[in-house]
């Protein structure tokens, strides 16, 4: 008996799948069928997958082609399916051609045509219609989210405006879909959606603004320096029926996601104590120090209070600030904040360096985030007994962008799905220290 191995999401089944399955079926005697868990499309980047894995599996089930389905769950995996099964041929469509050669070492290799003109992303994005994303504000961020924007399905790029004429030239170059505009105005008009990307003195005007005109927004954080502007924006917001995103991409990291769901799981017990520092020194110091906005607490505020908000779920009691300052720049922030049960200290940098790492402390044992741990790709969990350490790591596409703009879109599209991992209130926690410095209260040590 002549095997079969092919492998696919099979999100909203479509002809093309169904042929496909046909023909792979046509190869030989017993069809085996892959069909890929959420969590490993997820690694590969394939973030847009509408249907659980249950109902793609039913997808297949229902055509009757397949003997028998399996679920792929990790990379590397189709050796070991091809070694259990004993499988003869492994196949797939002709937009893989050349990638699986590889496994032509333990079976043969056939790539079969693909069905011209139909697709899961156009079924999917032909229910919506496509945001127009415009962007304020251009500098290594843009460029992340014009590059991570490419890859999202339901939205695409389109005008563009920076204060700074020549920043502007040197964004839009090589990029035939950007228009440049003149004006905020002008972006405004001519998006559904607005990436904001300015110093935050600038986000509250700029973010009402884009409410009047009637765009959603996704903000760089922080979002806001005060709670009356948060509260107003949100307002204001909420009468429009228009989405307000706070732009934090470490919360939609999956690692990060996974590190939350294991301490609210309690494996390192009852969280007493969070440590959170982040810090950079950039290149162009000497122009990045003229904008006290680029400082220490404003840069990184929002990042290092995240895990603290995140895990403690609570208002803090009190909020102690320590600052490096210059000039009224804020070089390095130290703070502690003291819960009804529980401590958290942060130390952030803007031209100065810490060790960027996250240490959550529980009553069983501690999880530990190595530097830089905003972009978390790795953590392990430690208790006493140090040979019973236990690693994580996760590989992204990309570098992680993706997936916050994804649920961006998704918060816009979908919002009954939700999209939302950051709440209202957590903003608003943040928002309250960010407010407390931003007016001042906060001892100031001279550099
Ligand atoms: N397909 C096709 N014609 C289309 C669309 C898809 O022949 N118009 C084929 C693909 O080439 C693939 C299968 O249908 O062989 C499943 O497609 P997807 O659901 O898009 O899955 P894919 O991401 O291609 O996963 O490990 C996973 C596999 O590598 C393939």
């Amino acid at each position: 008996m002549k095997k079969v191995i092919t492998y696919g999401t099979y999100d909203l089944l479509h002809h093309g799948h169904v042929a496909l399955l046909k023909r792979a079926k046509a190869l030989g005697d017993y069809l085996i069928v892959g069909v890929t868990a959420d969590g490993f499309d997820k690694e590969r980047g394939k973030l847009n997958v509408s249907q659980s894995l249950a109902e793609r599996i039913e997808n297949v089930r229902q055509t009757g082609i397949a003997d028998q389905i399996i679920v792929e769950e990790y990379e590397g995996q189709k050796i070991a399916d091809i070694q259990k099964y004993g499988v003869d041929i492994f196949t797939v469509g002709s937009d893989w051609v050349g990638k699986f050669d590889y496994l032509g070492e333990y079976c043969q290799v056939v790539y079969l045509p693909r069905t011209r003109g139909i697709s899961s992303t156009s079924l999917r994005t032909n229910a919506k219609p496509v945001l127009k994303v415009g962007i304020l504000g251009v500098d290594s961020v843009a460029e992340r989210f014009f590059t991570a924007g490419k890859a999202v399905s339901g939205m695409e790029l389109g005008a563009v405006y920076d204060a700074d004429p020549q920043k502007l030239n040197k964004f839009c170059r090589g990029k035939s879909v950007l228009e440049r505009k003149e004006s905020i105005q002008e972006v405004l008009e001519n998006s559904d959606a607005v990436l904001i990307n300015t110093p935050p003195n600038e986000h509250y005007e700029q973010i009402l603004a884009a409410i009047d005109a009637g765009c959603h927004v996704i903000c760089t954080p922080p979002m806001f320096l005060t709670l009356e502007q948060a509260q107003e924006c949100y307002r204001r917001a909420d009468e429009a029926e228009l989405v307000l995103f706070e732009g934090m991409k470490t919360l939609y990291f999956p690692a990060f996601e996974h590190l939350l769901l294991l301490v609210k799981s309690g494996v390192i017990g009852s969280v007493k104590d969070i440590d959170v520092s982040c810090s950079q020194v950039p290149e162009a110091m000497d122009v990045v120090s003229k904008n006290k906005y680029f400082g220490s607490l404003y840069d990184w505020g929002s990042a290092a209070l995240l895990p603290i908000i995140k895990i403690y779920e609570a208002e803090c009691e009190t909020c102690d600030l320590t600052s490096f300052c210059k000039d009224d720049f804020s070089y390095f922030t130290r703070g502690f904040l003291r819960y009804s049960n529980a401590t958290a200290s942060i130390r952030v940098g803007k031209g100065m360096k810490v060790e960027g790492e996250l240490v959550i402390t529980g009553t069983k044992g501690y999880l530990y985030v190595p530097a830089p741990w905003w972009r978390t790709e790795y953590f392990e969990v430690r208790t006493e007994d140090l040979r019973n350490v236990k690693k994580y790591y996760y590989s992204y596409e990309g570098d992680g962008f993706r997936y916050m703009i994804y649920n961006f879109v998704h918060a816009i599209n979908d919002p009954e799905r939700g999209g939302f991992q950051h709440t209202r209130q957590e903003v608003l926690r943040a928002t309250a220290v960010l407010e407390k410095f931003h007016k001042g209260e906060c001892t100031v040590i001279e550099m």
